[in-house]
């Protein structure tokens, strides 16, 4: 009987073994869009090589004082039945536990400290930087804006995409319109706080063109899963025929559906929270204005993402993908609820909480139609 609840318990202690081992294992995929250990730039380089540099620290001081326990374990085990010698303080012990852990902590905090102020001050100054973008987080999306390439006085808005010229040192200012949000590029840069009127700020730079994961790293609410976006690093030309094309209004297409879908769009109070105009002017003291309650949907069509990363609009070669982006859109409309639980649009939209409101089939299918062509 004995013999049996033992092995029974040595079953149960494998399978929760190989459990748990099965779970660490998921981390080794090789797809890891948001590890830390895969940086891209030079900010997440330098936290990278500070984390290695504590964990090697803690590292040593875990296995020197694992072998110390073996070891005195070990030799003074109990060897007859005496009492052993008994030791009462010893001054040259105590001064140096003291002493070792703080000349430990100090050293640590040279690179800490170091890695801090290089991640605080960018190396150029703000007028030497490539671009200056002023990223807001809502609740639960980010809003991006760039200086208009043309007009001093004005700036473009685009939500949830944030691009960047690859190889070249951008700003980032941070604000918040509501709730502390917190700005995180894995591979590149973060996390820093987007605290609501604190000017905090970050650098950042993409050594590599490419497409990286973002997400929000404070909770901010029900759907702060759901609050990421994509930074796009491209080459310089690219960058600056991107932003151009940003500052254009949206084409004007006289398809009769697609100017009912507009019409739709008006009449149902969209508009009222969702801007269509790219271009927002900058306030007297150059700062940013405040914006409708809504994503600036301007060029939604060509974003990665819908809805904060509730919809993901690419197919498998990472492109932006017009079916994709319809049956999306139509799936946002139809129940935001659904998709993004408790986000602000299905809470406060009339069309959501009006059921005599409530759009039908022909005004949703416009709809759609109209915000294909927003590109
Ligand atoms: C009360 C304000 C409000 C109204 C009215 C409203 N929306 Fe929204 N909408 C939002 C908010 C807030 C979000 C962001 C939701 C999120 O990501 O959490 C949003 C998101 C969206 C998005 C996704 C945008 C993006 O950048 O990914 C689309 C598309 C959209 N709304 C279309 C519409 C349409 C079409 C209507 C009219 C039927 C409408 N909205 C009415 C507030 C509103
Ligand atoms: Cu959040």
């Amino acid at each position: 009987m004995v013999v049996l609840a033992g092995r029974r318990r040595m079953k149960r202690l494998g399978v929760s073994f190989l459990a748990a081992l099965g779970v660490l294992m998921i981390g080794c995929t090789p797809s890891h869009p948001q590890s830390t250990f895969d940086p891209l730039g030079p900010v997440a380089e330098s936290q990278l090589d500070l984390f290695w540099i504590i964990f090697g620290v803690g590292a040593f001081i875990f296995v020197a004082v694992e072998v110390a326990l073996i070891y005195a374990a070990v030799t003074f085990r109990r060897h007859n039945e005496d009492v052993p010698r008994q030791t009462h303080g010893n001054n040259k012990l105590e001064v140096a536990w003291t002493a070792v852990p703080i000349l430990i902590l100090a050293a640590v905090a040279v690179p800490t400290i170091m890695t801090i102020f290089d991640n605080t001050n960018p190396p150029v100054s703000a007028d030497e930087a490539a671009v200056v973008v002023d990223a807001i987080g809502h609740q639960w999306w980010f809003e991006f804006r760039y200086p208009h390439p043309d007009d001093a006085g004005k700036q473009v808005v685009f939500a949830n995409e944030l691009h960047v010229p690859v190889g070249e040192t951008v700003i980032v200012r941070l604000a918040s319109d509501d709730v502390i949000h917190s700005f995180w590029v894995p591979k590149i840069a973060g996390k820093v706080d987007m605290v609501p009127n604190n000017d905090n700020s970050l650098w950042l730079q993409a050594d590599q063109a490419g497409t990286y994961s973002g997400q929000c790293a404070e909770f901010c609410g029900v759907a702060h899963a759901i609050m990421r976006f994509t930074l796009i690093a491209e080459p310089r030309a690219d960058f600056d025929a991107w932003l151009r094309l940003q500052s254009t209004p949206p084409p004007e297409y006289t398809d009769p559906l697609v100017q009912e879908g507009k019409e739709v769009f008006r009449a149902s109070g969209c508009s009222g929270c969702h801007d269509t105009n790219p271009v927002m002017n900058l306030g007297p003291d150059g700062a940013s204005l405040m914006g409708r309650f809504g994503p600036n949907l301007a060029h939604l069509a060509s974003r990665s993402l819908l809805a904060g990363g509730a919809f993901d609009n690419r197919d498998d070669l990472g492109q932006v993908n017009a079916s994709l982006f319809q049956a999306n859109v139509r799936s946002w409309l139809e129940d935001p609820e659904d998709a993004k639980p408790g986000n602000l649009m299905v809470r406060r939209a009339a069309v959501y909480i009006d059921p005599a409101k409530e759009l039908n089939e022909a005004e949703l299918s416009a709809l759609v139609i109209y915000l294909t062509r927003l590109k």
